[in-house]
């Protein structure tokens, strides 16, 4: 029989409906509630993108996709996927006991987020190692960060050589964005800053990008500095400094169409645009491109030293 393996798939989480927002920011906040001003300014933002995110159904289908895809190259391990969300149940706990109960004992995990950094990677990934050692178990092979896969960055570059087929080359240029962060969180050796501007090179070499820079986005509402320069105010500075007539957003440090690339591209970032009377472009985002999953897939077979 083939040998079992618990596939651990982790994703932030979104509110399924509007009465779990509260609930859900609560959380991101860590435990204190946001004021009611905050609150009703995020269910605002959920329903300018169509009343709830898509996220949670594209969490679901990029796990299940990944799934099979790992069940059709093995031939000597079943994968039996576990989702485990960062802000909303099934907790990343949830899913540790849940494997557990069903008997895996092995697991390989992933976070759906291609950047590691101490705030967000090693959170998930403590997170499940921290339930598996109280319970007993599993053990759990963590992918660290797979900004390099070659499949991951190929779809990014298709994206864009399909786009400058009928977008000027010369007078256009890529944003490519990850999630801020707070600066202090950023000791010497967090490696998201870097990995964000190795991705976005090596995207740009491969699509033949004239221009690009690389931007920071959806910072919270903190007092904290947070990774700059913000998308929009990179947005006035290139105008202003080059002239661009086209601006096409890379938010490569996420993977499907969820409130910070529907809201904060698609709506804050075109206010900008439309203000400057330049054309906005956002390719597709990663969700269940076989391309996309082909490189998640990739990043797990090396982790667990299958042979490709
Ligand atoms: O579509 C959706 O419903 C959910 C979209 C969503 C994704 C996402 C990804 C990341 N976040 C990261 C860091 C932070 C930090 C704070 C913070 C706050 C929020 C709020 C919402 C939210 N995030 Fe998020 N994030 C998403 C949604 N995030 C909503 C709260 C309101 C707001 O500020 O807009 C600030 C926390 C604090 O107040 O202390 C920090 C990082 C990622 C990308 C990596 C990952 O996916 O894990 C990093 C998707």
């Amino acid at each position: 029989a083939k040998k079992e393996i618990g596939l651990l798939v982790m994703a932030y989480g979104t509110p399924r409906n509007l009465d779990e927002v509260e609930a859900y920011y609560t959380d991101i906040r860590h435990g204190r509630p946001p004021t009611q001003e905050a609150l009703d300014d995020l269910i605002d933002r959920y329903k300018a993108i169509g009343g709830i995110s898509p996220l949670a159904r594209i969490t679901d289908e990029q796990m299940r996709a990944l799934e099979e895809m790992l069940n059709e190259q093995s031939t000597d391990k079943s994968f039996k996927a576990y989702l485990g969300l960062k802000h909303i149940d099934p907790f990343i706990e949830d899913a540790v006991a849940k494997m557990k109960e069903d008997g895996i004992e092995e697991a390989v995990s992933i976070v759906l987020a291609p950047h590691y950094s101490t705030f967000s990677v090693k959170s998930y990934n403590g997170r499940a190692l921290e339930k598996s050692e109280e319970i007993g178990g599993p053990t759990i092979h963590a992918v660290e960060s797979w900004y390099m896969e070659p499949k991951f960055l190929q779809f990014w570059s298709e994206q864009l050589k399909q786009l400058f087929q009928r977008v000027n080359r010369e007078k256009s240029v890529v944003i490519f964005s990850a999630h801020s962060l707070p600066e202090k969180i950023l000791t010497d050796n967090d490696p998201y800053v870097d990995q964000l501007k190795e991705t976005s090179s090596l995207i740009a070499e491969a699509a033949g990008v004239k221009n690009y820079e690389i931007g920071w986005q959806s910072e919270g509402n903190t007092a904290d500095k947070w990774l700059g320069p913000d998308v929009q105010d990179l947005t006035r500075t290139l105008y202003e400094k080059h002239g661009y007539g086209t601006f096409i957003y890379c938010p490569v440090g996420f993977v499907a169409d969820h409130l910070e690339v529907l809201y904060d591209n698609d709506i804050e970032c075109k206010i900008v645009t439309d203000d400057l009377g330049v054309n906005y472009e956002r390719p597709p985002m990663p969700n269940t491109d076989p391309m996309f999953i082909g490189g998640l897939k990739d990043a797990i077979i090396k982790r667990l030293k299958l042979d490709q």
